[in-house]
C-alpha cells in the first residue's frame, strides 16, 4: 500500500481534491483508503472467476499543515509519506481569495518547489551546525561516525544549494541511511495536481503536457476537483448525465491515481490462490523472494521457487493450462527480477 500526502498553499483546494478522491469510500478523519483502478486485474477476474478480488490500495491524507507556513515538526502522515501530492490552485473563483492576491499556478508551483528546497536546506544546515559544535568535544570513535553523517549532509547541502531536489540525485546506500533520519521533503517523489475550473477542462491535455515539459514526464495531472467531488455524491445513473452536462470526461481521477502510483517507483504483480485474486505493489526491481515476502513472511523464509506467467502471455493464450502447454509458465528462483504484470504462484515450505 502506498501512502500519499496532500500538500499545498492555504485554500489551494486540498480538501476538495481529497473529497474527489473518496470514491464510494468515506474518509476516516483525514485519511482515505483508495483502491487502485486496475484494468489488468479486471481482465484477470474474468479469466479466473475468483470469489474475491483485492486490488492494490493507496492511502491519501490531508494533513492540517499548508505550504507558506511549514515549521516545527511535520505531522507523521506527511513525514512518513511515500509521495507528496502537490495541489496547485488553477481555479479562478473570485469568491475564494488567493493568499498572494492573484491566481497563477505556475508561480505557485515554483514557490512550492522553492519552499520544499528551503525546508530541507534548513534541516541539513541545522544538523551540520550541531555536528560542528560537538566536533572537538567527542571521542575519536564518535567523530568517525559523525564524519560519515557530515559527508552525507554536506552532499545534500550542495544539491539543495543548487536548487535541486534530493530525490533527483543518486546517493550511496550509507548516505541514504543517514538522510532517512531527517524529515526531508525533497527526497520524496511528488505528483503535481492542478485543481482547475470547468472552463479549463478542454485544456487538460495541454496543461499536463506543459507540467511534463517543466517537471518531467507524467509528473502532473489537471483535474476539475470540485466537480469530481460533487459527482461522488450522485447515484451512478446521474453521474453520466452530470459528466455530459459539464463536458467532464471520465478518467481524470484514475489518471491521477495511476500516476501517483507510478511516481512512487512501484510495480504490480498478481497472485491467484485459494479463490482470491490479488494485486500486490513492490518496488521496481524487486526480486522473487521480496515479492514472496510481501504476500507472507513465511513465503520468503521458505521460498522454493516461483511459477510465473506474464499478464500479456496469459491473456493471449487464455488460460494457465494453455500457458503451461506453450511453455509460457516459467520457473524462477529467489533472485529473479519481478516484471510489472507478472502473475506469480509461490512454492514454499514452512
Ligand atoms: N470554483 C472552484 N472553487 C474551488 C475548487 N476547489 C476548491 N474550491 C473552493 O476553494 C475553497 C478552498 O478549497 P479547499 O478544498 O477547502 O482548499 P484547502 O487547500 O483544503 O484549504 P484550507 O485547508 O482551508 O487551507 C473552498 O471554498 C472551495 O469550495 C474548484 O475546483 N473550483
Ligand atoms: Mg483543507
Amino acid at each position: 500500500m502506498i501512502q500519499a500526502s496532500l500538500l499545498g498553499f492555504p485554500r489551494s483546494g486540498r480538501t476538495t481534491l481529497f473529497r474527489a478522491l473518496a470514491r464510494g469510500s468515506e474518509p476516516a478523519g483525514d485519511v482515505l483508503v483508495v483502491d487502485l483502478p486496475d484494468p489488468r486485474l479486471d481482465r484477470l477476474a474474468e479469466l479466473f472467476r475468483p470469489r474475491k478480488v483485492t486490488p492494490a490500495r493507496a492511502t491519501f491524507t490531508d494533513p492540517p499543515v499548508a505550504l507558506g507556513s511549514l515549521r516545527g515538526a511535520l505531522p507523521p502522515e506527511l513525514a512518513e509519506a511515500d509521495l507528496l501530492v502537490l495541489v496547485v490552485r488553477a481555479f479562478s473563483d473570485p469568491a475564494v481569495p488567493h493568499p498572494r492576491g492573484s491566481v497563477d499556478p505556475w508561480r505557485d508551483l515554483a514557490d512550492a518547489r522553492a519552499e520544499l528546497v528551503l525546508w530541507d536546506l534548513a534541516i541539513v544546515e541545522r544538523r551540520l551546525d550541531r555536528i560542528m559544535e560537538t566536533w572537538g568535544k567527542v571521542s575519536t570513535a564518535e567523530r568517525e561516525k559523525l564524519s560519515q553523517e557530515r559527508q552525507a549532509l554536506e552532499r545534500a547541502r550542495e544539491v539543495l544549494d543548487r536548487g535541486d531536489l534530493l530525490g533527483a540525485v543518486e546517493f550511496s546506500r550509507d548516505e541514504e541511511r543517514t538522510l532517512r533520519n531527517f524529515q526531508l521533503l525533497t527526497r520524496k517523489p511528488w505528483l503535481i495536481v492542478f485543481s482547475i475550473d470547468e472552463g479549463l477542462i478542454p485544456e487538460v491535455g495541454a496543461i499536463e503536457e506543459r507540467i511534463a515539459g517543466e517537471y518531467g514526464p507524467e509528473s502532473g495531472v489537471a483535474v476539475a476537483a470540485r466537480l469530481e467531488a460533487e459527482l461522488n455524491r450522485l447515484a451512478p445513473v446521474e453521474q453520466a448525465e452530470f459528466r455530459a452536462a459539464y463536458g467532464l470526461p471520465e478518467g481524470g481521477i484514475e489518471r491521477l491515481l495511476w500516476r501517483a502510483f507510478r511516481r512512487t517507483g512501484q510495480i504490480l504483480f498478481y497472485t491467484y490462490k485459494g479463490d482470491e485474486l490479488r494485486a500486490w505493489p513492490v518496488p521496481a526491481g524487486a526480486d522473487g523472494v521480496t515479492a514472496a515476502g510481501t504476500v507472507h513472511s513465511d513465503m520468503a523464509r521458505g521460498f522454493i521457487r516461483a511459477e510465473v506467467v506474464h499478464f500479456n502471455d496469459l491473456v493471449r493464450v487464455g488460460s494457465i493450462a494453455e500457458a503451461r502447454r506453450q511453455g509460457l509458465l516459467r520457473l524462477e528462483g529467489r533472485n529473479y527480477t519481478v516484471t510489472d504484470g507478472d502473475i506469480i504462484t509461490f512454492l514454499f515450505h514452512v
